[in-house]
This record gives C-alpha cells, sequence and structure tokens, in this order.
C-alpha cells in the first residue's frame, strides 16, 4: 500500500483559538480536509445543533454523549479513506472533547447536588471514564494530538462567548480540568499540551507547527491507521 497521510488533532476549550489554528493548519498542507466536530451539516449533527442552540432542548447526559460519537462514527469511512489516498486531516475537536464535556457535566450536576437549594440526578455513568470512551473505541486514532490550553481569565474576554449551552465560565474551568485528567499525557507520546498564554496567532501558530515537524506528522507514513483503545 503506499502512505498515508496523517491525522492530526486540535482540541481545546470554547474560544481557546482551536478552529482558528485547524484553518491554519490545514492550509499549510497541499492535500488535506479539515473535518470538526461536531459535524453539524450530518443527520446526527442536526440534532446535536438543535441541543447546544436552544436551551430548551431536552436530552439525557447519556443520549447527547452517545449522538456526539455517533456523529464521529458518521465520518468514520470518510476519514479511513481520506487518509488512504494521501490527504492530511485536521480535527476540530474530537473524542477527547467527548469525553471532557460530558465528565465536567457530572462534576458540575454533583456541585449542585450538594447545594440544598437544587434538586438534580446524577448520573453514574457519565462520571466514569471507562464508559465515556466505551463508544469511540474502534475510531481512527490521531497521530498527534495537541490540546490548546489557556487561563480562564483571558477565555472569558474573547469575541462570541456565552452564546451556546456549556459557555459558562464555571462550567469551563471543569472542562479544563476534566481535559487535564483524561489526557494520557504521561504514556501517550502522541499528545501535547501547548500552553497558548499571552501569544498571538502566529506565535500559536509557530509553535504547533514546531511541535508537528518534531513528531513528524509533516509527511506521509507507512504506518497503519491507528485505532482508538483503552
Ligand atoms: N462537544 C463537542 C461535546 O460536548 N462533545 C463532543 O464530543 C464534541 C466533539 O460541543 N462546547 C461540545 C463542546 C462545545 C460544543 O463545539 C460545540 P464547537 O467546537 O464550539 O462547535
Ligand atoms: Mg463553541
Amino acid at each position: 500500500m503506499s502512505p498515508r497521510g496523517q491525522l492530526i488533532l486540535i482540541e481545546g476549550l470554547d474560544r481557546s483559538g482551536k478552529s482558528t489554528q485547524s484553518s491554519i493548519l490545514t492550509a499549510k498542507f497541499s492535500k488535506s480536509k479539515l473535518l470538526k466536530f461536531p459535524d453539524r451539516t450530518t443527520k446526527i449533527g442536526s440534532i446535536i445543533n438543535e441541543y447546544l442552540t436552544d436551551k430548551s432542548v431536552q436530552l439525557s447526559d447519556q443520549s447527547a454523549h452517545l449522538l456526539f460519537s455517533a456523529n464521529r462514527w458518521e465520518l468514520n469511512n470518510e476519514i479511513i479513506q481520506l487518509l488512504n489516498e494521501g490527504y492530511f486531516i485536521i480535527l476540530d475537536r474530537y473524542i477527547y472533547s467527548g469525553i471532557a464535556y460530558s465528565l465536567a457535566k457530572y462534576e458540575f450536576s454533583k456541585r449542585n447536588a450538594n447545594d440544598s437549594t437544587v434538586t438534580s440526578t446524577v448520573d453514574e455513568q457519565i462520571g466514569d471514564v471507562n464508559w465515556l470512551i466505551g463508544p469511540d473505541l474502534g475510531l481512527p486514532k490521531p497521530d498527534l494530538t495537541l490540546f490548546l490550553t489557556l487561563d480562564l481569565a483571558e477565555l472569558s474576554n474573547r469575541k462570541g462567548w456565552g452564546e451556546e449551552r456549556y459557555e459558562l465560565q464555571e462550567f469551563q474551568t471543569i472542562v479544563k480540568k476534566s481535559f487535564l485528567r483524561i489526557l494520557p499525557t504521561d504514556t501517550d507520546d502522541s499528545i501535547e499540551i501547548v500552553d497558548v498564554n499571552n501569544k498571538n496567532i502566529e506565535q500559536v501558530t509557530k509553535l504547533i507547527w514546531d511541535i508537528v515537524e518534531k513528531k513528524g506528522v509533516n509527511a506521509l507514513t507507512e504506518n497503519p491507521i491507528k485505532k482508538v483503545s483503552i
């Protein structure tokens, strides 16, 4: 088989600059494609879009979690095919967002449940990382994952903040903790944390590209496509 393209994931909090950096990185490769999750253009993506933009839409946390994963499976074959055709695929969010946001919901509702003025049920599955990763097992695993992190104070000043479900400062603080807890940076050298505090777009682009080159994900590879596993 001829060499394949590589799968590069950019993760981060809402408004961390992921989308900007994902587009810039995609443009660095002559044969590349940017895929954004959730992909709101698919059947399942349209339900997710309603859920995110209309706060009156009710879904159990388990159902929402499974829909986000199902949305990734909708693109599974396309991702594999494009990689095999030599495309570099840049992902703007993927499996770690899936786990971190659901886990954060669990932590958030647990806090509120301790507050006697709020009655809330806490669903144990949503706090269980093994349950959360389950539906994503077997999806193509990124060759490189970059997690863009910055201080929450800087985040809340950014444009467009606060329009969708989840975009609350208190919630984002928990999301950040969840990401840092679940990303296996110690044991998996395909995952890197990128501190973007006090850096402009060009500086972050350079930081990202340096890592991409250092990890050798800037060129086609003979390595088989990896799969998400525990
Ligand atoms: N999100 C995204 C999840 O809760 N689970 C997932 O699996 C993914 C991929 O969707 N606040 C959440 C995180 C975001 C929201 O994403 C919309 P974006 O990148 O703002 O369109
Ligand atoms: Mg967002």
